[in-house]
């Protein structure tokens, strides 16, 4: 019998103002025309698509103070919380489609007081080659698709960290990031001091993509909220090349597809951004292509029947 999945809502968000590479605000059309919703609806999901929500131009200016665009950042990322919430509140799965990563800030915070309010205990898997653990302080560009996770664990500029009313939206003990490779000097530091739980590619190429997701996927319940914040940048760029910050030594395509199925196998998938697409850079949108594979995948499509 195949798994049931609650419906989902898809919503699209624009913009690149958080990434240092324009073209990422092109993502939510590149993966509507790689066909997104309708190989979900083909799985039987019940699957909307919103269209887009909206926000300010990206100025395209040079960081000031250590951020790059923070106002922009804020108003988009309200937006994202404002759309996230009322998905959720209808009792459907917010699907976001970015976007440059910042915007995580706006989903997961969504994401973490309806947790709150409803009595579930959230786990973030954060898929990316990234930690995003930047502050101004430290960060060494200013882009904030850097610094989301910071900004949710409540390090970050104010109106970021307070985007969902709770300080902060998250402790670092809800949050396993893998396929880390390509952390700066003093974030190294800081994702230390805060214990981020990390399972880098070092990891990966010594226990295996089973194991890690074994571990990865530990103590959940009945009770857990999974949200998946996919940065597309965690699979190898020659596979996955439409992206901003593309680093070399990243997922394979099957090491990909055992992440998506492993978690689609918990039954507890509950959001799901799937962020950093960018057209602009891509190979004839085969990055947005591959995204949408995985997604079918965490929606529990495998080679054989196995449910
Ligand atoms: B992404 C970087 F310096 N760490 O802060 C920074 F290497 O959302 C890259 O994971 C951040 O794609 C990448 O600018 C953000 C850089
Ligand atoms: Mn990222
Ligand atoms: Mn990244
Ligand atoms: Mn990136």
């Amino acid at each position: 019998m195949a798994r049931h999945y609650p419906p989902v809502s898809i919503f699209g968000v624009p913009t690149d103002v958080g990434a240092g590479a324009r073209g990422a605000s092109m993502g939510p059309e590149a993966l509507r025309v790689a066909r997104l919703a309708e190989a979900l609806a083909a799985r039987g999901v019940d699957v909307r698509d919103t269209g887009d929500v909206a926000g300010p131009k990206n100025p395209w200016l040079p960081p000031r103070d250590g951020y790059r665009h923070l106002d922009e950042v804020v108003a988009w990322n309200r937006a994202v919380f404002d759309a996230s919430s009322a998905i959720l509140a209808e009792g459907r799965m917010p699907l976001m489609l970015g976007g440059d990563h910042c915007l995580a800030v706006g989903s997961v915070a969504a994401v973490a007081d309806h947790c709150r309010r409803n009595g579930k205990s959230l786990r973030v898997l954060w898929l990316d080659a990234h930690t995003d653990f930047n502050t101004s302080a430290i960060t060494p560009s200013g882009n904030i698709h850097g610094m989301p996770v910071a900004c949710l664990c409540g390090i970050g500029p104010e109106p970021l960290v307070r985007m969902g009313g709770h300080v902060p939206a998250l402790v670092p003990d809800q949050v396993r990031q893998i396929g880390i490779r390509s952390v700066d000097q003093d974030e190294k530091r800081l994702v230390k001091e805060h214990g981020l739980d990390i399972y880098d590619m070092r990891y990966i190429d010594e226990v295996g993509m089973r194991q890690t997701m074994q571990q990865v996927l530990m103590g959940l319940d009945e009770s857990t909220h999974l949200h998946v914040s996919f940065d597309v940048d965690i699979l190898d760029p020659s596979i996955a090349p439409g992206t901003g910050t593309p680093i070399p030594g990243g997922v394979n395509y099957r090491e990909a597809q055992l992440i998506m199925e492993m978690i689609a196998d918990t039954g507890f998938l509950g959001s799901l951004d799937v962020v950093e697409v960018n057209p602009a850079l891509d190979d004839r949108n085969s990055t947005a292509e591959l995204a949408v594979d995985l997604v079918e995948s965490l929606f529990g499509k495998s080679t054989l029947m196995r449910d």
